[in-house]
């Protein structure tokens, strides 16, 4: 029987290459983004330099009938043996007296909401198979606090316990939860945070080795290929020169 993943937020960073290091070992994929073309180029890429199929799903995931009739369609679902749950975002960084409702509601419809969304869609089916393994992508936003970060570290903190709600709750169901807390990672993460200001994106980054998108894939690829009785529970993973959110040796 193939193994099936799926990954949300494959259209960029983090998401994509995860797809390609799980395309990689064997999986087929369901990937989901908001930008279709750019599911199709990866589709495309990937089937001609791996032997697996890949399913697109266009949606968003802050809109919870799009999540439902969507994952709907994924052909073999009841074969679905790992759920990275990626998508997600910051939108503005400012103080709480100054924070924009919309950047505040984008952020918590996708990082809580959209998690939820697809999570309760998609545990019916691990749960009635005994089996299946979730992987949460949190950040080091869900540890610590860092000024103006308000609202996106509330996300984050809250991917932080609804990973370890999970763990509780499908224990008895012989499910695997990982959450994966990156800091700096090098992807479109800081241009959406800023609203396409690229230079302000690259100025997060500037005088250190920011992490990249592989070093992340490679943590989820380490976690679900553990033996069965093995779960990697949390993993903190820091670019060398950042000791905190905000503690980060710049040359
Ligand atoms: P990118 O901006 O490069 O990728 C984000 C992905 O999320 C895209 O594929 C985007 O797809 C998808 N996405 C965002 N909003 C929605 C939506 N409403 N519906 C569907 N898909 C959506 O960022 P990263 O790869 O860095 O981020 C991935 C995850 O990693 C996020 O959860 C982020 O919080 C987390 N993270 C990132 C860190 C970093 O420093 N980069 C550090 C710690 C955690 P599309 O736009 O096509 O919809
Ligand atoms: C992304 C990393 O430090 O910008 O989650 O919050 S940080």
């Amino acid at each position: 029987m193939s193994k099936l993943a799926i990954v949300t937020g494959a259209t960029a960073g983090i998401g994509e290459s995860t797809a390609r290091k799980l395309a990689g070992i064997g999986f087929d994929l369901v990937l989901t983004g908001r930008r279709q073309e750019r599911l199709e180029r990866l589709k495309q890429q990937i089937e001609n330099d791996y032997n697996i199929k890949v399913q697109l799903l266009c949606f968003d995931i802050r809109d919870k009938k799009e999540v439902e009739t969507a994952i709907e369609k994924i052909e073999k679902i009841e074969e679905l043996e790992i759920l990275i749950n990626n998508a997600g975002l910051a939108s503005g960084l400012s103080p709480i007296h100054e924070g924009d409702n919309d950047d505040w509601e984008k952020m918590i419809d996708t990082n809580i909401k959209g998690l939820l969304y697809i999570s309760r869609k998609i545990m019916p089916y691990m749960v009635k198979n005994k089996k299946g393994h979730i992987v949460n992508i949190g950040s080091v936003a869900g540890r610590e606090v860092y000024p103006n970060g308000n609202v996106y570290c509330a996300t984050k903190h809250a991917v932080d316990a609804l990973s370890k709600a999970m763990r509780i709750d499908l224990l008895p169901h012989g499910i695997r939860v990982t959450q994966i807390a990156p800091g700096a990672v090098e992807t479109e993460f800081s241009i959406v945070r800023f609203h396409g200001d690229e230079g302000k994106a690259k100025a997060v980054y500037n005088g250190f080795d920011p992490l990249l998108a592989e070093d992340i894939a490679d943590a989820v690829i380490y976690a679900v290929t553990r033996p069965a009785h093995v779960n990697i529970n949390d993993m903190l993973i820091m670019p060398t020169a950042q000791a905190t959110a905000t503690n980060i040796d710049r040359k």
